[in-house]
């Protein structure tokens, strides 16, 4: 049976009383609600705060290019489909430079977990305003304020067919690792973005901000309505809805990609006189 101690303690880098604290516990619990073994499951992050997240647990990981999470996570989930592959990533690296990858992820439907840092800002370069940044919020690059309107990703994410759409908050920890193991379980790219304040650079979206913002859906929705859950994904202002907002079942990409018939690619034998034909080709 996996325990809390199996994905071991780290000191981190992070600020007295930032939300990736309660995130980082959140999904220590989650992984052994689902007793998932640290040797079965690959963390995939790019780069800042939200980013360090996989280094202090002990299980495998992979830290590549700023915005990049996704694409080193379908690579990674392609070649071996045993493992349990969760991408994390900050709201910049993941709606911001890693914009495309986000929508190519949800159109293929791999079986992953995105757990997004939604801290509304640009944490680890000292509080730009990112993606998810409140209209009109005052930064040091943004000395008149953010004018774009917010990404709403939820919305997005139900409009572009995701399978899994769900809000999280890190200040509500008992929610936040049902919500995570409930992606880990889901069959299909589950999303589980997570409001996390910045306790140094975000002063508009603090603690106290949530607690009188966020609300928990009501037992009557029903994440199964398409339409319900566009509608709520669309309440993105002063009232923030927390839990899984849509939910369906699609093929997997992995069920539809032809080398994986012979079962993971990771386990598959190379031929190196095939290998050296197709070389030739190209010399
Ligand atoms: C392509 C690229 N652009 C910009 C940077 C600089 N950079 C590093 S971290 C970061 C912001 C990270 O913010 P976010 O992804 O929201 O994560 P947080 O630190 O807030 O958790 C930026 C702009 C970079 N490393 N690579
Ligand atoms: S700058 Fe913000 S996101 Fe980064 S560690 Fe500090 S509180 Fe957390």
């Amino acid at each position: 049976m996996t325990t809390i101690e199996d994905y071991g303690k780290y000191e981190t880098a992070w600020c007295p009383g930032c939300g990736n604290f309660g995130i980082l516990n959140a999904l220590k619990q989650a992984l052994v609600n689902c007793d998932l073994p640290p040797h079965r499951v690959l963390l995939v992050s790019g780069i800042g705060q939200a980013a360090k997240a996989p280094h202090y647990l002990r299980a495998n990981v992979f830290n590549g290019l700023h915005g990049r999470s996704l694409p080193a996570a379908i690579g990674a989930r392609l070649a071996n489909p045993e493992l349990t592959v969760i991408a994390e990533s900050g709201d910049g690296c993941l709606y911001g430079e890693g914009g495309n990858h986000f929508l190519a992820a949800l159109r293929r439907n791999l079986d992953l977990t995105i757990l997004a840092h939604d801290n509304r800002v640009y944490g680890l370069t000292k509080g730009q305003a990112s993606p998810t940044s409140q209209q009109g919020m005052v930064t040091k690059t943004q000395p008149h304020g953010a004018f774009p309107p917010p990404f709403n990703p939820l919305a997005v994410a139900v409009t572009m067919g995701a399978s899994f759409v769900a809000r999280g908050y890190a200040g509500k920890l008992e929610q936040l690792s049902e919500l995570i193991s409930k992606a880990i379980k889901h069959r299909g790219t589950a999303l589980v973005d997570i409001l996390q304040p910045c306790v140094s650079f975000n002063k508009i979206n603090t603690f106290q901000w949530y607690q009188e913002h966020c609300y928990e859906l009501p037992p009557e929705h029903d994440p199964t309505d398409r339409d319900q859950a566009l509608r709520v994904a669309l309440e993105f202002g002063e009232n923030l809805p927390l839990g899984i907002i849509y939910q369906t079942q699609r093929p997997l990409f992995e069920e539809q990609f032809t080398p994986l018939k012979h079962g993971p690619l990771a386990r598959q034998e190379v031929s190196r006189p095939k290998l050296e034909e197709i070389m030739q080709q190209y010399r």
